[in-house]
């Protein structure tokens, strides 16, 4: 496989995709419930993981893709033995319907449940977050630097709201230190961001608790390669397709953390 020929698509299907979105947010589209009024999907989302899902099978026709939307539902496969795209069109679709802002599209590329290939685009800020693994991650056409020296007290940390109340997932008593520590907290509501945030040093630790592959199977490609670390309340490695309860963390504050959560 030519990983750089699927990195240089990866990267302008992206970039593309991101104009379709940045148009569509000065238009009227089609938002459903999917589960409740905090649960959208839009008619971009289904164009978008099309537009995935149409051009990887014209240019390699050997490659499945997992999105959110459940399109390419037709493929049947074991990602343990596949070459994977994992897609989510729009990671934040509240944001994109209510807000027209803080919204991504996130794509990771896996080999055989490896990592190859990681891109969270916000195609509103224009930073395109890249990385192909063991040649570091990028912000458009700058290196991120490695993860920097930090302690909790300098630390911003991201968490829903949802997880700080009364919750089935979590004992949300367990961030109280945590939270009275730390510098500060913010929460933008697209997971893809978070983590780029995180590689990218902006935020330190963003915690979340339900997470599925497409979320987050890109940002952990562009976070490992700045050495930041994705690990479970036990501070085990979590897998991108078999995620739910992680940390997303800067070593360096995640060593403070974990005396808080045991
Ligand atoms: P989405 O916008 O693609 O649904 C904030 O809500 C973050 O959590 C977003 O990244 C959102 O992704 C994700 N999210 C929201 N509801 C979710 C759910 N039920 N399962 C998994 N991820 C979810
Ligand atoms: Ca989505």
């Amino acid at each position: 496989m030519n990983w750089d020929q699927v990195y240089q698509s990866a990267k302008s299907w992206t970039l593309e995709a991101g104009d379709i979105l940045r148009k569509a947010t000065k238009e009227s589209f089609q938002v459903e419930y999917k589960t409740s009024a905090a649960d959208l999907v839009t008619e971009k989302d289904r164009q978008i993981e099309k537009f995935f899902i149409d051009r990887i099978k014209e240019t390699y026709p050997s490659h499945f893709l997992l999105g959110e939307e459940g399109m390419a539902s037709d493929q049947v496969f074991d990602y343990n033995n596949e070459v994977v795209w994992v897609v989510d069109p729009i990671d934040g679709t509240t944001n994109f319907v209510q807000q027209q802002k803080n919204f991504a599209i996130s794509v990771g590329v896996y080999e055989k449940g490896q990592p190859k290939i990681g891109i969270v685009y916000d195609p509103i800020a224009g930073e395109l977050f890249h990385a192909q693994v063991g040649q570091g991650a990028y912000l458009n056409e700058h290196l991120l630097p490695k993860q920097k020296e930090r302690t909790l007290e300098e630390a911003m940390i991201s968490i829903n709201q949802l997880w700080l109340i009364r919750n089935e997932r979590v004992n949300h008593l367990l961030f109280e230190q945590i939270i009275r520590q730390a510098r500060g907290t913010r929460y933008i509501g697209s997971a893809a961001l978070e983590i780029a945030y995180v590689a990218c040093g902006r935020l330190d630790t963003y915690f979340d608790f339900r997470l599925s592959p497409w979320d987050i199977a890109g940002g952990m490609v562009i976070l490992s390669e700045v050495g930041g670390v994705t690990v479970d309340l036990e501070n085990k490695t979590v897998n991108a397709f078999t995620p739910t309860v992680t940390i997303f963390s800067n070593p360096n504050v995640l060593d403070e953390i974990v005396t808080f959560l045991s």
